[in-house]
């Protein structure tokens, strides 16, 4: 969008003093739990200044909202295999977004899929070699498998999962939690194929008492030490008896790439995508809830109860995110594009839950006051997205915000900006914006 400058002082603004930069903006401060505060005239002339254009429905904006044009600059460096356009986070370990318009395909290429390492990939890799060790407390007896044996024994599957990191929308929470600042893009949706891990854990035997499945990845900790994981999670038994979770060694109808878990990855769609181990090597079969790297402590969980913004909660007052929430992506037309009153504007975008399927999605153009239905596809299966496509007609010159929100068929939809403040900053499926401007 215009003019680059203007973006910069404004980001600049915030960043020397948040507080000043919203009195300024907002002519009081903005109570970050009630939303409250008005753009003040001032305030509206310099947001319209940094964005080169009026917005028609300021009246409508949230207090406190920045308009999205204003969303991170992007990382220069690449990372070998993937799309330039990603956003590189860290390099070690490599973390890196895509961005949402680079997602508009309805199976995302292996080059544009995020990436999330806690620790360094495994050195070396050979598939003809690689093990998968499953045992634990409720294992009936330990097992070992070959790839081949794997390939052999099992009927194979093949099916499309959102693969989606619980920290995506992280930098939008406040007060800030540390992490990975991820904005939209840790996500995208991808086909595995592999055998069903019910089949395989069916095959070892699991006890009655089985509570958990954890994993173990051959990825090496950051620090270099041998005795400590860079992570190692899991799910309860029921969810890893669904039909869905496979040991997977084939992505998009590929081997698994280096970076995505080559050669074996457990997949858990509708969980959050630290649950899919890479590099998988072990399986254990718990009969108490998994306490490896990651499962303990505030990772990878949110208070039970809704707290206030920035509260310090007790660690028995956190619980384990289990399937991860509606949520929408507009991936046309890229955010910051001019656009010509003439012609209506087409939007698309994917909608996915893990708690049921998509039933609708809606689109506002007026900071949420009034919201138009969408055309809405089937998932390819249980856990794929879906795609929406629709079109809106902007009525004059101007700043607009195309907001998204979906809906799953048990009525849970996407709140309007941010939804419960957790300490890790987890979960934030607020509807996704793109800045237009209609010239
Ligand atoms: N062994 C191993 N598995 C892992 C991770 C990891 O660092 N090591 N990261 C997890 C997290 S937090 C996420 S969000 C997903 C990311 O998958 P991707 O890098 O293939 O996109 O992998 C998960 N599985
Ligand atoms: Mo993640």
């Amino acid at each position: 969008m215009s003019d680059e400058g203007n973006h910069q002082k404004i980001r600049s603004l915030y960043a020397a003093d948040a507080e000043a930069a919203e009195r300024a903006l907002w002519g009081r401060r903005v109570d970050p739990f009630t939303r409250r505060g008005f753009l003040n005239r001032a305030g509206l002339a310099a947001l319209g200044a940094a964005l080169g254009a009026t917005i028609p429905f300021a009246e409508n904006m949230p207090g406190g909202l920045m308009p999205i044009a204003f969303a991170g600059p992007k990382a220069p460096q690449e990372i070998p295999g993937k799309h330039p356009g990603l956003r590189i986070l860290n390099d070690r370990p490599i973390n890196a977004e895509t961005p949402a318009h680079l997602l508009d395909d309805l199976l995302t290429p292996a080059s544009k899929l995020f990436v999330r390492n806690n620790g360094l990939p495994p050195a070396t890799v050979d598939p003809k070699t690689w093990t998968l060790a499953i045992d634990g407390e409720s294992a009936v007896k330990a097992a070992q498998f070959t790839l081949a044996e794997l390939r052999s024994r099992f009927k194979q599957h093949t099916y499309r999962f959102v693969l989606e990191c619980a920290g995506n929308g992280r930098s939008e929470f406040f007060p800030p939690a540390k992490g990975n600042q991820w904005s939209t893009g840790a996500v995208g949706c991808v086909e595995w194929t592999g055998v069903r891990l019910k089949d395989v854990l069916a095959a070892v035997g699991v006890k009655k008492d089985a509570v958990y499945v954890g994993y173990e990845g051959a990825d090496v900790h950051l620090s270099g030490d041998p005795k400590k994981r860079p992570i190692s999670r899991g799910v309860p038994i029921a969810k890893a008896m669904e039909e869905e979770c496979l040991i997977a060694w084939s992505m998009n109808g590929a081997p698994i790439p280096a970076l995505h878990g080559h050669p074996l990855r457990l997949v858990v769609p509708g969980y959050p995508g630290s649950c899919s181990g890479k590099w998988l090597t072990r399986l254990l079969v718990r009969d108490r809830v998994h306490d490896g790297t990651k499962m303990t402590g505030n990772a990878y969980r949110v208070p039970c109860e809704p707290v206030a913004p920035g509260a310090q909660v007790p660690k028995d007052k956190m619980c384990i995110i289990e399937s991860m929430p509606t949520k929408s992506l507009i991936t046309w037309p890229r955010s910051g594009i001019e656009h010509s009153l003439s012609k209506p504007l087409e939007i698309r975008g994917h909608a996915w839950s893990g708690q049921g399927k998509i039933t609708g999605v809606t689109l506002s153009l007026d900071f949420g006051a009034t919201w138009q239905s969408v055309q809405l596809g089937e998932p390819a299966n249980r856990f794929a997205w879906q795609r929406f496509t629709g079109t809106v007609r902007l009525p004059k010159r101007g700043y607009y915000e195309i907001w998204a929100r979906a809906t799953d068929e048990n009525g849970r939809a996407q709140p309007m900006v941010l939804p419960g403040w957790n300490p890790k900053g987890y979960l934030n499926n607020a509807c996704h914006r793109v800045a237009i401007k209609a010239v």
